[in-house]
C-alpha cells in the first residue's frame, strides 16, 4: 500500500527537479531571425537594436504624437532614445516586450535601475560581435540558433554567393515568402538570375523553380523550408499559389526530405505606416493545413498559429497527422499568460510530440529574454505534469526527465527533420 502522506513532499521533490532541468536545458532554438556572426551588420545586436525592435516600436507609438514618418527619418540611434523615454522613463516597462529589455541587461550584469542609457551604450561599445555571440549563447544557454535565409533578401544573397567560413551553431532555413506571397515579381527575379521562368506555371516553370530550391537548400544546407502565410490562406485551390505547393515546393521537400514549415495567421501591413511594427493577426482557415497534411502523407510538415483562438483546432490537428511537427509560441502569443496555457493545452493533448517554443529573435541579445522567460512558464507547466504522474505512483527517473526535456526543446525537431 502506498503511504499518501509521502506524495505531497514527492511531488514537491520532483516539481524543482523538472524546473531546475528545464532551466538548465540546451535548447536549440529552430526559428530565430538571427544571423551567423559572418554576415556582419546583418546581425543585429546591443542596446540600440534592442530598443527598436519592432515589437517596443509599435508600444511606444501608442503613447507617441509624433507623425510616423518623422520616427523613421530619425537615426536609429535617435529612435532608441525616444523609446527609451516613452516605455522605460516616462512609463514602467511591464510590458512583455520591455521587461525582456530589462531581463537581458539584467543577465548580462548590468543595473537597469541607473536608468543610464549612455553607460549602457559604453558597455556594449566595448564588445565584438563574434565574442558578444558566444556570450549571448552561453547566457541563453542555447546549443543551436536556425536563422532565416532568404535568396530574394539583397543583402544576404551575396554572402552566400560569396561564401563563408559557417559557424555551426548556426543552423540555415529557406524562406520562400516571396514564391509564395509574390509570385509575378519573384519570377521576374529568377528570369533575372537566369532561371528559365515564364509567369504561367508551366512544365518548365516548375522544373525550373524546382532547381532554384535544390540550389539553395543545398547552398545553405537547410533544415527546413519556411512561409509565413495569412489568415485567408486556403489549400487546394486552383491559383498559383497552391499550384506552386503542390507542384514545385511538395515535390521538392520530398525529395530532399525536408519539413515544409507553415506560420499561419499574419496580416501584413493592417498598419502600414508602422513598418514592420504594423502587422496583426487574423483567424486562420486550419482546414487549408489540414489538406496540406491529409494530401500529402510523404511529406513532413511544421506549423505555429498566430492566433490564439486557433491553438486547439491545431493541437488536435497535430494529433492526427504525423507528418506534421507543431511549434513555438509565435510573436503575439509569446507572453506567458498565452505560453502557460497553450503549453498546458498541447502537454495535454500531444504528450511530448511537439516543440513547446522558439524565440523569433530579431536582435542576439533577445536569446536571452525570450529564453529565460519561456523557461519559466514551460518548466513551471511541465513540473506540473510530472507531479501529477507522481501522484498516480509513477516514478519518472531522473534519466527519463531529461530525455523528454532534451525532446522539448530541439530534440523532437532535429528527430523530424532526420538530422540527428
Ligand atoms: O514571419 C515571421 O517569421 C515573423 O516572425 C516576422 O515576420 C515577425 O516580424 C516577427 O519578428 C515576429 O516575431
Ligand atoms: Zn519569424
Amino acid at each position: 500500500m502506498r503511504n499518501p502522506n509521502t506524495i505531497p513532499k514527492r511531488q514537491a521533490e520532483i516539481i524543482r527537479l523538472v524546473e531546475r532541468k528545464v532551466n538548465n536545458a540546451r535548447v536549440f532554438d529552430i526559428h530565430t531571425h538571427l544571423y551567423d556572426p559572418a554576415f556582419g551588420q546583418l546581425l543585429l545586436w546591443g542596446i540600440d537594436d534592442l530598443l527598436v525592435y519592432h515589437y517596443l516600436v509599435s508600444e511606444a507609438f501608442r503613447f507617441l504624437d509624433l507623425p510616423t514618418e518623422r520616427f523613421w527619418q530619425l537615426s536609429k540611434r535617435d529612435q532608441a532614445d525616444l523609446v527609451w523615454k516613452t516605455l522605460f522613463i516616462d512609463h514602467s516597462p511591464i510590458s512583455e516586450a520591455c521587461r525582456g529589455v530589462l531581463t537581458v541587461l539584467h543577465a548580462l550584469g548590468l543595473d537597469v535601475k541607473q536608468r543610464d542609457l549612455p553607460a549602457l551604450r559604453q558597455w556594449f561599445a566595448n564588445w565584438k560581435p563574434e565574442a558578444y555571440a558566444d556570450r549571448c549563447l552561453e547566457v541563453a544557454k542555447l546549443r543551436a540558433i536556425c536563422m532565416t535565409n532568404s535568396p530574394f533578401d539583397p543583402l544576404e544573397r551575396p554572402v552566400w554567393e560569396k561564401g563563408f567560413r559557417r559557424d555551426d551553431r548556426f543552423k540555415a532555413a529557406l524562406r520562400i515568402d516571396p514564391l509564395l506571397m509574390d509570385w509575378p515579381n519573384a519570377a521576374r527575379q529568377l528570369v533575372k538570375w537566369g532561371y528559365r521562368i515564364s509567369v504561367e506555371l508551366n512544365a518548365r516553370t516548375v522544373a525550373e523553380v524546382r532547381r532554384f530550391l535544390t540550389e539553395w537548400c543545398e547552398r545553405i544546407n537547410a533544415l527546413y523550408l519556411m512561409v509565413s502565410l495569412p489568415p485567408d490562406f486556403s489549400y487546394p485551390g486552383r491559383n498559383t499559389q497552391a499550384g506552386l505547393i503542390e507542384k514545385a515546393v511538395l515535390p521538392f521537400c520530398r525529395e530532399a526530405g525536408l519539413p515544409f514549415a507553415v506560420m499561419l495567421g499574419v496580416k501584413r501591413g493592417v498598419n502600414p505606416a508602422l513598418k514592420l511594427a504594423g502587422d496583426g493577426v487574423g483567424l486562420s482557415n486550419l482546414g487549408a493545413l489540414e489538406a496540406l497534411c491529409s494530401r500529402h502523407p510523404e511529406n513532413k510538415f511544421m506549423a505555429t498559429a498566430l492566433s490564439r483562438e486557433n491553438q486547439h483546432t491545431l493541437c488536435v490537428i497535430t494529433r492526427k497527422f504525423r507528418n506534421l511537427h507543431l511549434f513555438g509560441c509565435w510573436w503575439f502569443t509569446n507572453v506567458p499568460a498565452l505560453i502557460e496555457e497553450i503549453t498546458l493545452m498541447r502537454t495535454e493533448l500531444l504528450g511530448l510530440s511537439f516543440t513547446p517554443q522558439h524565440s523569433d529573435s530579431r536582435v542576439l541579445d533577445q536569446i536571452i529574454y525570450k529564453w529565460e522567460h519561456s523557461r519559466q512558464v514551460i518548466g513551471q507547466v511541465l513540473a506540473r505534469k510530472y507531479a501529477g504522474l507522481v501522484a498516480t505512483g509513477w516514478e519518472p527517473s531522473e534519466t527519463e526527465i531529461d530525455r523528454d526535456v532534451a525532446h522539448l526543446f530541439g530534440g523532437a525537431l532535429e528527430d523530424f527533420c532526420g538530422k540527428k
